[in-house]
């Protein structure tokens, strides 16, 4: 008989959330806090260039090739959830490099709030506030501050200059997500740095027991956009994972 008990391949752990609110940052932290523990490799999402790889390769977190750049050349969310074959393969890529990995941890480029990574690549997912964006993003939802499995709300140690009650912010987020996690992290507090290793952790050990279920925290809203050949695509969503791809103009 097979082993079935250990996974085929590491957990794949997407970070996600707004332009500028530390996801770089936090991937350093979580690597200096967990490479003596487990075997990592990162991979980051930009638009037109490979600057967060090299921001992390500078930090020197981790050998450089373990860290690998993905450029997007579109909005982040093609391809993190729309299309997400060009990281599918870095993640592949990574894995057989360096086996066996134990995390994968994937960074989206900097998204608006509706941006979410598709489950068909990774197992769980970080979405990332933080309190220099206002202490009221945090109750205006959306599926990654709902429905990630972990909502961080980061740059605590910010709130004072920028007049934000985190005890506010994480009640509201908390609300907005029904309870599910929510850490208040700032990478000068140990204690939260210490919880966010503990975090993932957990994830790896219920990735590894096979008892962690990867859940989509939920697509976009409907909307509808240009495509190459000057046609419309519309995104209906009226179901996880269903497109319809239309010709001509907008119908909704
Ligand atoms: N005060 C404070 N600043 C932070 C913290 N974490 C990150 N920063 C700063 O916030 C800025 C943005 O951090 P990044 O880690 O590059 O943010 P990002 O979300 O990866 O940015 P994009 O990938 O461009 O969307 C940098 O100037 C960081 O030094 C923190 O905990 N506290
Ligand atoms: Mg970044």
């Amino acid at each position: 008989m097979p082993d079935t008990s250990t996974p085929t391949r590491a957990l794949r752990l997407g970070v996600a959330g707004p332009v500028g609110t530390g996801k770089s940052s936090l991937i350093a932290t979580l690597c200096r806090s967990l490479r003596d523990d487990l075997r990592l490799g990162v991979i980051t999402n930009d638009i037109y260039t490979d600057e967060d790889a090299r921001f992390l390769r500078s930090e020197g977190v981790l050998e450089p090739e373990r860290i690998r750049a993905v450029e997007t050349g579109a909005c982040p969310h093609t391809a993190i959830r729309d299309d997400v074959t060009a990281n599918l393969i870095a993640a592949e890529d990574l894995e057989r490099d360096f086996s066996p990995l134990d995390v994968v941890i994937i960074e989206s480029g900097g998204d608006n709030l509706t941006a979410t990574f598709s489950p068909a690549l990774v197992d769980a997912q970080l979405f990332v506030l933080d309190v220099a964006g206002g202490g009221d993003v945090a109750r205006k939802g959306g599926p990654g501050i709902a429905r990630a499995d972990l909502l961080v709300v980061n740059k605590t140690d910010l709130a004072p200059y920028v007049g934000v009650d985190v005890e506010q912010m994480v009640a509201d987020a908390t609300a907005a997500r029904e309870g599910r996690d929510v850490l208040a992290l700032s990478r000068t507090d140990e204690t939260a740095v210490a919880a966010l290793r503990g975090w993932v952790l957990g994830m790896v050990a219920a990735h590894t027991s096979g008892t962690h279920v990867p859940i989509d925290p939920g697509p976009m809203a409907p909307h509808s956009h240009a495509d190459d050949q000057g046609g419309w695509v519309v995104h209906t969503h009226e179901h996880e994972h269903e497109h319809s791809h239309a010709g001509g103009a907008p119908s909704a």
